[in-house]
């Protein structure tokens, strides 16, 4: 992105007046969320260009569900969900981020243009990740996740979540610069809802200066997760929930986070248009 006079992207440290908005396209038949609705390449195509449109500066695409309990994907069938549409996105100019725990995917859509691997592992899933992140040079985004792979069971243990998550963040980070990862290409999330209860989200999301405090841009996904349904009719579609989520996206604006994972791009765009109108 920075260092990269064709990328359409800033760099993840340059000072922003808002966060980057990364819009969200699963190409999975059973997200939570939008589960099915872009099975096809060309509907997913045109969702990530719709959502570029409507103010998004990365188009997240993922072919494999990470919700807990999820059955893992062959990496064949993800990599023929994800890489047409990450091709057609690419094609079109848009800055894609690949949402894969698998090296081999991330190394497909690297080749197939996408400019960032967004890992909800951090790396862990795929003792290859690190190595791919390295090679193709792309930015790489770190989540905090604790499910060591087997998706058996949801380890929400923790001393302290948020002294926690930072040291764990920070063990993802050593290990990628030991791989050869470029400090200026590593993005952290604490990865709102993975291996989390609602009040952990709370603990960390009311935190986030001590997010940032780590040295490296913070990206938050906290968009329609199941902690935001007690703010609204539980029995309600999740898109019931972009009010509580374009709160949380301002108030992390203000917090100065890099970067906001979200499905509804049109909302959080004119969300952070108030919060900038609003500043002093
Ligand atoms: N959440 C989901 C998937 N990918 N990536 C990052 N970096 N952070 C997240 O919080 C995150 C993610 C799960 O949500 P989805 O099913 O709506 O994609």
């Amino acid at each position: 992105m920075s260092d990269d006079p064709e990328s359409p992207l800033p760099a993840p440290h340059a000072r922003l007046s808002r966060p980057q908005i990364m819009g969200i396209v699963n190409v999975t038949p059973d997200s939570f969320s939008d589960g099915g609705r872009y099975l096809h390449a060309d509907a997913a195509i045109a969702h990530g260009a719709e959502l570029s449109a409507a103010g998004a500066q990365i188009i997240d695409v993922g072919g494999e569900s990470t919700r807990p309990g999820a059955v893992r994907v062959p990496a064949a069938e993800e990599q023929r969900r994800v890489l047409p549409v990450v091709a057609g996105l690419a094609e079109r100019g848009i800055a894609v981020s690949i949402d894969t725990m698998n090296a081999s995917t991330a190394l497909a859509a690297a080749e197939a243009g996408a400019a960032i691997i967004n890992d909800v592992s951090g790396g862990l899933a795929d003792g290859g990740m690190a190595r791919v992140a390295a090679e193709t040079g792309l930015h790489f985004v770190a989540n905090h996740w604790r499910d060591g792979g087997a998706n058996s069971g949801v380890d929400a243990h923790y001393a302290n979540v948020l002294a926690d998550v930072r040291r764990e963040l920070e063990e993802r980070v050593a290990d990628l610069l030991d791989a050869g990862v470029s400090a200026e290409r590593i993005i952290l999330d604490p990865g709102i809802g993975f291996a989390k209860t609602a009040d952990q989200n709370w603990e960390l999301l009311s935190h986030l200066p001590s997010l940032n405090a780590i040295g490296y841009p913070v990206l938050i996904g906290a968009s329609r997760k199941r902690f935001l349904g007690t703010f609204v009719d539980p029995l309600a579609p999740t898109a019931d929930r972009d009010a509580p989520t374009a709160t949380i996206s301002v108030l992390a604006a203000q917090s100065g986070v890099w970067g906001l994972r979200v499905h509804n791009v049109a909302v959080t765009s004119s969300a952070l248009d108030v919060w900038e109108a609003m500043q002093p």
